[in-house]
């Protein structure tokens, strides 16, 4: 473990995160004008050939319909005053990048190759089976995929399903494990949602999903199925531990039926506990260079200290991680605290990227 290696880079994260507001349907707040990168996105690039047949020209409206204009306004405040030259900077770079067909490396990527191996995470949280929104997240991950082919992962902060769109939940949210595969989501957390037809069926789910599901703190008599971290090894060498936590309110939030036997350790304890493990020097227990935590809890506001559940875990998380993708509260924000970077990727396929 070793986080003092990678060099952070607030601006591709500033960057990235603007870009991803516009693939929620929200409109696009470009500081500097008026250009999005939403239309070019979904005129260039196809729609994937298993995400949801037929509904790609529909999804611009569908996410305006759903999404209105809130999250450019909560985004602004939080990434602005992060690193707003460099964030700039960067942004032009990728402006560039957009206008001459994005060739496989960037400017940026070149310059952060010479002094560290670029790590880029994308992050969706509570997607909520808006599988219409598929094909737009999916040339979205294809896209930053070609930027860094050997460095780019992606993930969920959970609810994935649940409280989902007719053309999902007419057919059991089937449709949403079909699209989150065929988008390639690599590894997610569990959300609230995913138990509201109880715990039997959301096992079955798992087992349909190609990407491993993780809930470190959910203990009790829970089948194997749910498994704590995962470790991502990169084509670059490094190894990315993901770890997977809910919020701790599960048993308010859900029917007691469904989650019979189950219990609900601390996030804060269980992350720390599993960073330990995972940093120390013992491969039985896994081993990774970079920690992220994937966590279904989020702050009320974009103001990640403010108040609650997620002020402890922000106080108390340990800085062991490198990124926190938060969800669950349905709000976006990329601030960094404590030396972490905490990022929350709004809702419905909203997202969010780090660069370490
Ligand atoms: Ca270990």
């Amino acid at each position: 473990m070793s986080k003092s290696i990678y060099t952070r880079s607030l601006a591709g994260l500033s960057a990235a995160a603007l870009a991803l507001v516009g693939f929620a349907g929200a409109a696009y707040a470009d500081p500097e004008g008026d250009a999005s990168p939403n239309p070019e996105a979904t005129q260039t690039t196809p729609p994937t050939e298993t995400d949801a047949p037929g509904e790609g020209s529909e999804d611009e409206s569908d996410g305006k319909d759903t999404d209105d204009t809130e999250k450019p306004e909560e985004t602004e405040p939080g990434e602005k005053p992060v690193e707003p030259d460099k964030g700039e900077a960067d942004k032009d770079e990728a402006d560039k990048g957009e206008e001459s067909g994005k060739e496989a490396t960037g400017p940026d990527m070149g310059t952060m190759a010479a002094e560290a191996k670029a790590i880029d995470i994308l992050n969706i949280t509570d997607f909520h089976g808006r599988i219409k929104s598929g094909p737009v997240i999916s040339s979205f991950v294809k896209q930053e995929r070609a930027k860094n082919p050997e460095g780019t992962i992606f993930s969920s902060s959970g609810d994935n399903f649940g409280a989902s769109t007719f053309e999902s939940s007419i057919l059991d949210d089937k449709p949403s494990i079909d699209v989150l595969n065929a988008m390639g989501l690599e590894v997610s957390s569990v959300g609230n949602h995913e138990f509201d037809k109880g715990w039997e069926d959301f096992k079955k789910k798992i087992a349909a999903s190609k990407f491993p599901v993780l809930g470190a703190n959910v203990k009790g008599e829970t089948p194997p199925e749910l498994k704590g971290s995962h470790v991502v090894t990169l084509d670059n060498g490094v190894r990315v531990g993901f770890v997977g936590l809910i919020t701790e309110d599960m048993p308010s939030l859900v029917s007691p039926a469904g989650i019979k036997g189950i219990t609900w350790e601390s996030i804060t304890d269980t992350a720390n506990k599993v960073a330990d493990e995972l940093t120390d020097g013992n491969d039985d227990n896994g081993e990774a260079d970079v920690l992220v935590a994937l966590v279904h809890e989020g702050p009320a506001t974009s103001e990640i200290t403010a108040g609650g559940a997620f002020k402890k875990f922000a106080e108390g998380v340990s800085e062991k991680y490198t990124a926190v993708f938060a969800g669950h509260t349905h709000i976006a924000y990329n601030t960094e605290f404590r030396g972490i970077q905490f990022l929350q990727a709004g809702k419905y396929g909203g997202s969010s990227q780090s660069r370490v």
